[in-house]
């Protein structure tokens, strides 16, 4: 697979630092991307030209990710029938929740795929999902990487028991009370 099937485009370079577990992940998996900045508010005509070109470029699944009122993710959903994922990027002062409502609150008719704030790497996980359905090899490499999740809960699981059959349970019962300490 040499030429970019996903699309992602950042509202500013500052959004960058966020996104490298992401694009760390598309690395890892060998899945080819282009990358670029642009702004629904501050450059209108270059997101509608990304998302209206996107498609002849070769593009299969666009990633756009915006913090603040982030409305990229949706302005490039309008100008497409690719799918977007949406990423809802922290800002200072509400954490997220703007960029996060802003992105998943769309009109009927324009979904964005919307991930966690900041989760970056759960956008690029979910496009090699969709492209999954396409391509055998990136399959086999999702499948892959359940079957290492799998294994690392397993690990952990068999670890915790081990230093629990050493020091005996840390989950104290105190009378009727429930693990929050309010009775039950
Ligand atoms: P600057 O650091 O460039 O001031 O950007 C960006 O994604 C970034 O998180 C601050 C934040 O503004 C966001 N931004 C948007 C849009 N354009 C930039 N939400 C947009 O068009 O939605």
């Amino acid at each position: 697979m040499a030429t970019a099937k996903i699309l992602i485009i950042l509202g500013s370079d500052s959004d960058l630092p966020t996104m490298e577990d992401g694009l760390n992940f598309l690395k890892t998996m060998g899945v080819p991307y282009a990358l670029d900045i642009s702004s629904a508010h501050r450059h209108p005509e270059k997101t509608v030209a990304l998302a209206q070109k996107a498609r002849e470029q070769g593009i299969e699944v666009i990633i756009a990710a915006a913090g603040l009122a982030a409305h990229l993710p949706g302005v490039v959903a309008s100008h497409t029938t690719l799918p977007v994922i949406g990423i809802p990027l922290k800002g200072d002062a509400l954490n997220g929740l703007d960029a996060l409502l802003s992105i998943v609150q769309m009109p009927k008719g324009v979904p964005v795929a919307t991930v966690g704030v900041n989760s970056s790497r759960n956008a690029s996980i979910l496009a090699c999902e969709i492209l999954s359905i396409k391509y055998p090899q990136i399959r086999k490499r999702m499948e892959e990487l359940k079957e290492t999740m799998k294994n690392e809960v397993e690990q952990k699981s068999r670890q915790v028991a081990h230093n629990t059959a050493k020091t005996g349970s840390r989950v104290k019962k105190t009378g009727s009370e429930g693990p929050r300490g309010r009775g039950v």
